[in-house]
């Protein structure tokens, strides 16, 4: 087993939890290097409007990039590393499946958060314990550049979401906030958490970048809305080919590969 009975136990009651340090400082390094080639490519949009959902804020701003696979070979390996597998089959069980990943960058200074919502909102699984999110903290994030936030005991309570109007896509709810837990965590660690569970983050208010990336994992038996059974590779069970059929190659092991990769060029280059 992966967790502790405590971690598991409080994956159950609140329906998330943290653990610290799930990614080593080297693959921290790895993940904030592809995020400053994101940066420097373009590759963010700005999803920040000016409360009427369309309009592209120029004020704040909240940088997103989803999916990520396709522009990136590290961030579409990573989720096939042993340890995540691992860790996604205890919580939801087999066979697990990959359903999303993405990016958030909220910049310093005008880094604006992504509003309280539900993922099952958007995912509409029949229980929201069999979907999992892996929330990594790319750089440390603490209260001030405004990290994930999350409402414990809310994982089974469906809430009523509206468009998001000060983003160009997202929805949102309006929980009663007043048990809202701060996740504060050092870069390299996680939050992992239900589709049922409400959270959100707030603005970055620092002068330095935040970013997170977050994959969102599910169980066969229950399959999100609408998926197209081509872009949800199988981690386990007996369909599981390190996303050979919607990557077109095998991604296991690669992440590690690529770890290894960065720390030889670092080398070299000094
Ligand atoms: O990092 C963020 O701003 C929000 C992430 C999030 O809401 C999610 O992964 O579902």
């Amino acid at each position: 087993m992966m967790f502790s009975q405590d971690q598991r136990r409080q994956f159950e009651r609140d329906g998330f939890f943290v653990v610290a340090g799930f990614f080593t400082p080297t693959e921290v390094a790895v993940m904030q290097d592809e995020i400053e080639r994101f940066k420097r490519e373009g590759l963010l949009r700005n999803v920040s409007t000016d409360g009427d959902g369309t309009t592209q804020s120029s004020r704040k701003r909240n940088l997103q990039l989803c999916p990520t696979s396709p522009h990136s070979p590290r961030f579409r390996a990573l989720p096939f590393a042993d340890k995540v597998v691992s860790a996604v089959s205890e919580l939801i069980g087999d066979p697990a499946l990959l359903r999303l990943d993405q990016v958030f960058l909220k910049p310093g200074g005008d880094g604006a958060g992504t509003a309280w919502h539900q993922d099952n909102a958007y995912f509409k699984v029949k229980d929201p314990m069999k979907g999992v999110a892996m929330w990594i903290a790319v750089h440390d994030a603490t209260i001030a550049n405004g990290t994930m936030h999350m409402i414990p005991g809310m994982q089974y309570v469906e809430l009523e979401h509206s468009r998001d109007m000060n983003s160009d896509h997202h929805i949102r709810c309006y929980p009663d906030e007043s048990n809202q837990v701060p996740c504060e965590i050092a870069a390299g660690g996680v939050v992992f958490f239900a589709y049922g569970t409400p959270h959100c983050t707030k603005g970055n208010s620092t002068d330095k970048d935040r970013a997170g990336l977050a994959y969102h994992f599910f169980h066969a038996d229950y399959p999100p809305q609408g998926t197209a059974s081509d872009s949800t590779p199988h981690l386990t069970g007996s369909e599981a080919n390190g996303g050979t059929q919607e990557y077109g190659e095998d991604q296991r092991g690669s992440w590690n590969t690529f770890v290894a990769e960065f720390v030889t060029d670092l080398a070299d280059a000094t």
